[in-house]
């Protein structure tokens, strides 16, 4: 009898354990699962300058609510005053890890050391930033837009021997001024066409990422350089739509009379392509939001992430049979 009862209270005992271990492995399990509603992600987009940020921004939107995160999304318009002030209030506001996409690379210093004392990570989306002190900022997820240029000098290489031109000269249309995406399309472009002799740039100028200024710049390229342009370079499709207006209205044939080369592959853009219109668009891809996603979980979890996130990459050109290409969704 003795014996029975004893038996009976270690089996309850441990019975009492099990289900305490049970419940908090449980909690713990809770805490670190990828649905975690409860994370607070504050991203600062820099603005909807091209179908690539209006894809890109759209992107994020779906991902957050297929995630479960709460997102709080300001739109900068093109100011970095106004990204600024946005990341003020995230820091205020007490979200669990910030993003943005820095419209230039400098200035950004004094905002990001307020971040670092609030404890806040921070992500950078698409661009790269240049800071005084190191190690500001956790990592960043966006294109390699240095291979991007390398791509785009390698096809002009390419579109050279097949013309079978012994001078090429080149205009080229950049982005922003002082952002990742213009000085690494450019330093690519630059380091891979500088072995060729045959290349000349005989003009560069700031389109700003935007239609209305890739026309206005091709307005002044085609008044100040005419007949003497073989190939124009521009940083996005936004401003090579803008370029291809003029082009044909002082009555050249783009892609025939003047070689023309673009970077993102939106769906406008390649629709043009297939047109002949457009020689070669070097792809940049929006779609950035699933790993956005990912990693401030991850970062919100205490984990470590990787410093440098690429997607990967190609490009369309005249080279290539297009007709099965999927939509592009941006
Ligand atoms: O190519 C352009 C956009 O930063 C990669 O910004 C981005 C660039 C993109 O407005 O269309």
């Amino acid at each position: 009898m003795l014996f029975r009862r004893k038996k009976g209270w270690k089996s309850i005992l441990a019975i009492c354990a099990m289900l305490l271990i049970t419940m908090l492995s449980g909690c713990g399990e809770k805490k670190e699962s990828k649905e975690d509603p409860k994370l607070l992600l504050g991203f600062s987009q820099l603005g909807s300058e091209s179908a690539w940020r209006i894809g890109n921004t759209r992107d994020i939107e779906m991902k957050a609510a297929e995630y479960g995160v709460s997102l709080m999304l300001e739109n900068a318009n093109q100011k970095q005053e106004n990204q600024i002030a946005a990341i003020r209030r995230f820091i205020a506001y007490k979200v669990d890890v910030i993003a943005f996409s820095p419209i230039v690379e400098e200035g950004w210093d004094n905002v990001l050391k307020e971040a670092r004392e609030a404890g806040i990570p921070v992500i950078l989306v698409d661009r790269d930033i240049n800071t005084k002190e190191q190690g500001l900022t956790t990592c960043l997820i966006g294109a390699d837009f240095y291979r991007e240029g390398v791509m785009a000098g390698e096809y002009l290489i390419r579109k050279a021997d097949s013309l079978k031109k012994d001078h090429v000269r080149i205009v080229e249309i950049t982005g922003t001024e002082d952002s990742t995406p213009m000085r690494q399309r450019q330093a690519g472009f630059m380091d891979t066409i500088r072995k060729d002799s045959r290349m000349e740039v005989i003009k560069s100028v700031d389109g700003d990422f935007l239609k209305s200024r890739g026309a206005e710049c091709m307005r002044e390229l085609l008044t100040a350089f005419g007949d003497q342009i073989d190939v124009v370079y521009s940083h996005n499709d936004e401003m090579t739509l803008g370029a291809l207006t003029e082009i044909e209205q002082a009555g050249y044939v783009p892609g025939k009379d003047i070689v023309i080369i673009s970077v993102d592959g939106g769906q406008d853009a390649i629709n043009v392509l297939k047109e002949g219109k457009i020689n070669c668009i070097v792809e940049c891809t929006p779609m950035l939001g699933s790993t956005l996603m990912d990693t401030a979980l991850k970062l919100n979890r205490g984990e470590t992430v990787e410093r440098m996130i690429h997607p990967e990459e190609r490009y369309f050109s005249d080279e290539q049979d297009l007709s099965d290409l999927k939509p592009r969704g941006y």
